[in-house]
């Protein structure tokens, strides 16, 4: 596996449209349903921002029957040196992978498959400079992370095994990484023993949806409605880019499940 850049280098990426249908996508509490005009303009802001940030970015078509398609971070894993099909931990998204395999067998050399039975969600998956976190939460299992790591060591990468906090959707929903030495963290995950050695940056009480960012070159993709998070950001350095993620959050997802990122070395 490509080592020698930031794991937050990317200069390509996949997303898909959002279908009409996002507006029953999955949620654990019922806030009322997203629209789709609202998802879409987050979405084709979103689209704005990655390419504005230097990535070239594959704009996929919606998948009526798949409202949470949109979130394409969740049934695939992407690196310089190949892709992994993974298999989400809930029913409406497991065929979510095979819609994403043509495209992935046509931009990667190596595309391996999660073996069965295990499950994993991207939004489990956290690259850091180390080597993958692979959090455990309702939608990945001990098994499903276990294959992964030997999938990720054959392309040359290492994995680990980390918890999630109880009622937290993904291990991103609560904590990203920001730089080579730093993540942001809910106060619930920051003293986690996989982020010991790693300067954290802890999300004021009240704003834990603030620790999804997303980090793309020299930007920092954060949710625009947290502002202790965003000024606690831009006194830190980092150069924040902030976005609106109001009806995307009505269905739990964030600013890292809406693409497929990676540094493709034949650019
Ligand atoms: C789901 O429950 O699967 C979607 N409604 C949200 C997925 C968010 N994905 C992510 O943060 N990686």
């Amino acid at each position: 596996m490509s080592q020698s850049r930031s794991v937050y280098e990317f200069n390509s990426a996949i997303v898909r449209e959002p279908s009409i249908s996002v507006v029953n996508g999955l949620r654990a509490d019922d806030r009322g349903g997203p629209t789709y005009e609202g998802v879409k303009a987050e979405h084709d802001a979103y689209i704005a921002a990655l390419r504005d940030a230097g990535v070239e970015v594959t704009v996929l078509p919606p998948l009526e029957a798949f409202p949470d398609s949109i979130f394409v971070e969740d049934p695939a894993l992407v690196f310089t040196d190949g892709a992994i099909l993974l298999r989400p931990g809930t029913p409406t998204r497991v065929k979510e992978t095979a819609e994403l395999a043509p495209i992935l067998r046509e931009m990667f050399e190596t595309v391996l498959e999660l073996p069965a039975p295990g499950q994993a969600d991207g939004g489990d998956i956290m690259y850091t400079p180390k080597g993958l976190l692979i959090g455990l939460s309702d939608r990945t299992d001990r098994t499903g992370a276990q294959a992964l790591i030997s999938c990720i060591e054959k392309l040359g990468g290492k994995g680990q095994i980390a918890e999630t906090p109880k009622g937290v959707l993904h291990f991103k929903t609560a904590s990203s990484l920001l730089d080579d030495e730093t993540v942001i963290a809910t106060a619930a995950l920051a003293n986690a023993a996989v982020f010991e050695g790693s300067r954290k940056i802890v999300v004021p009480e009240g704003e834990e949806p603030a620790a999804n960012v997303l980090r793309v070159n020299d930007v920092v993709f954060a949710s625009a409605y947290y502002p202790r998070t965003l000024e606690m950001l831009d006194r830190e350095g980092y150069k924040v880019v902030p976005l609106k993620t109001a009806e995307i959050e009505k269905i739990d997802a964030g600013l890292s499940c809406m693409s497929l990122r990676w540094y493709g070395d034949s650019k």
